[in-house]
């Protein structure tokens, strides 16, 4: 572990050391400062080092889902299948942390109880879970948006006797569930993922589904040795071009044509092609898809007749087909025989919409008046997303004001960087950002870049502090609804709403206006030297 950070002062705070905490850690480092970055694992990796359940995998190519800020770093990698395993994911960000020998600035096993800003000193006081008090001019908030697991209160939720499982907090040492009695609650990215794991070596699997998500086929595959080298040779190019693109993505293009303007066979052939590609490409199927409902309602027909055909059962598939929300307004799943799971006689799947689950008891899950017995339960009950891990830590800014408070009627923020009040503060790819929307990699050396060049530019100028002006806020909110407003996205109890978590504020809370236009406004803030921030002398 690296030294005792105890009393110390620090010109930067970061906080988590996931994808967005290590390239930060790089970027501030590189400018001379002197950083600290706290991270409650006890190594390197974010949401790819808590999130080992069986079939993890990233949905977006791996190709696209690397570093690319350095051309020596993403040359000295090569990976192995189009969309990468959860191991191979950490493996590389311990590459990243051996080149870049991060580890000596990151303290493990240490997480941050509080921040609190000193107006008199201009200075951000963290104090950690540990007793461990630290200054620093900046803080950092690198603390992803899927990174706080929640298992619902379900009463009798701590009577049961058997094992329990969350999916994003799993045991390192894995789990066999061979001979075992196993209930999977939630049918979101994670439990598609993992049940058709868990099937093979349970004895009987129980899926609880509140809502039918659509899923389609990965179409995961080794990767041929001329595409990686082709990506050697143009990653740095391409992420330029990824940088301008809706969702931060190059691997596949748009259709730009609306619905209306295609004949019936050549909506067919589209949503036909992508389908069967794999990965979002489905989602470009039409220039409308995500704003129109009949374009949408197209598309949400398509994947239902091509789920329809992977299920046996008749009156299975009718519970696996979603039919209360357009498709692409949850995040969609990318699957590798989730459906055809249920096929087999050991899998079973209850519909906990009709009757919600009552209780955990000692033995198993109640549902209204039946028990399902079980040895093991596995919670893929999802995350308190975009906000859970922010408000986790006691943020105060100035004149004492909370920052938990700040959000109780939902996020506030100037471009997802900062928040009014919070003077030095800022978050990767916080609420009011793309980010989720997007290839995360892209939108979080985005941010780094962004918070690095205007830190520099503070450093240099003499500048104390930098702070999001109320009203730019404000408009910046406003445009984030707006833009929210116009698609279909908010029709869908989403995670993305807030809607999971019973009483959370539903407002949608990434921004929906693409990584491209979105770059364009941090640029041209920046350009204007930080219009809508004060900068403090
Ligand atoms: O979580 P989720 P996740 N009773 O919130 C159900 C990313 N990710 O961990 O939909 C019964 O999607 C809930 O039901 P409902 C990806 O962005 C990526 O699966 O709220 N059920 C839902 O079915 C993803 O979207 C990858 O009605 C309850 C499930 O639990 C995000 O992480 C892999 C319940 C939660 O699904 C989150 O995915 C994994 C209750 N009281 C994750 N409460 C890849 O890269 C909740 N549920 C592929």
């Amino acid at each position: 572990m690296a030294q005792s950070a105890a009393d110390k002062q620090y010109d930067a705070v970061i906080v988590g050391a996931g994808f967005a905490g290590m390239y930060m850690l790089h970027r501030l480092r590189g400018q001379g400062l002197t950083v600290r970055v706290f991270e409650a694992g006890d190594g390197v990796g974010g949401t790819w080092y808590w999130n080992r359940y069986p079939g993890a995998r990233c949905d977006v190519e791996s190709l696209e889902y690397q570093y690319g800020f350095s051309d020596e770093i993403q040359r000295g990698w090569t990976w192995t299948e189009r969309y990468a395993a959860q191991p191979e994911i950490l493996r590389y960000q311990n590459y990243v942390a051996d080149k870049l020998d991060l580890r000596r600035d990151i303290q493990f096993e240490t997480r941050v109880a509080s921040a609190t800003y000193d107006e008199r000193d201009a200075l951000w006081v963290v104090d950690t879970e540990k007793g461990e008090r630290v200054k620093a001019r900046f803080c950092v908030m690198a603390t992803g948006c899927l990174s706080a697991a929640r298992v619902p209160d379900f009463e009798g939720v701590g009577d049961f006797k058997g094992e329990k499982y969350h999916t994003g907090g799993w045991p390192h040492e894995g789990v066999d569930f061979t001979g075992k009695r196993v209930a999977v609650i939630g049918t979101g990215s994670s439990a598609v993922q993992s049940i058709p794991l868990i099937a093979e070596q349970a004895k009987h699997l129980t899926v609880f589904q509140r809502t039918a998500n659509f899923t389609l086929p990965a179409g995961n595959r080794p990767l041929a040795r001329d595409e990686i080298q082709k990506t050697k040779e143009t990653l740095l190019e391409d992420r330029k071009r990824a940088r301008t693109t809706n969702g931060g993505i190059i691997c596949f293009e748009y259709n730009e044509r609306l619905v209306e303007e295609m004949t019936a066979e050549e909506r067919y052939r589209e949503l036909d092609d992508r389908w069967h590609l794999g990965g979002f490409a489905f989602l470009g199927s039409f220039g409308d898809m995500m704003v129109t409902p009949d374009a949408n309602d197209v598309a949400a027909e398509y994947a239902r007749s091509e789920m329809r055909k992977a299920v046996k059962k008749p009156e299975i598939a009718d519970l696996l087909l979603p039919n209360d929300h357009p498709v692409g307004v949850k995040r969609l799943c990318l699957d590798t025989h989730y459906l055809e799971t249920f096929n087999e006689p050991h899998v079973d799947l209850v519909d906990v919409r009709s009757t919600p689950i009552s209780k955990i008891t000692a033995k198993g899950v109640l549902v209204g008046d039946k028990e399902y017995e079980v040895d093991a339960i596995v919670f893929a009950t999802g995350f308190d997303a975009m906000t859970g891990a922010i408000l986790g830590v006691d943020i105060v800014g100035k004149k004492g004001e909370k920052l938990r408070d700040k959000w109780a009627a939902g996020p506030r923020t100037y471009l997802g960087l900062g928040s009014a009040g919070f003077p030095n503060l800022f978050f990767i790819t916080g609420p009011g950002s793309p980010s989720v929307l997007s290839n995360m990699i892209v939108s979080i050396e985005q941010h780094v870049d962004w918070i690095s060049d205007c830190i520099g530019r503070l450093t240099a100028g003499n500048i104390r502090s930098i702070e999001a002006r109320p009203d730019a806020e404000d408009e910046w909110v406003a445009h984030v609804n707006e833009t929210a407003a116009a698609t279909l996205y908010p029709q869908a109890n989403s995670w993305y709403m807030g809607a999971n978590i019973p009483g959370k504020p539903r407002i949608f809370m990434p921004y929906a206006g693409g990584v491209g236009v979105y770059g364009e406004k941090l640029a041209e803030v920046a350009n204007a030297d930080y219009a809508g921030f004060a900068l403090g002398a």
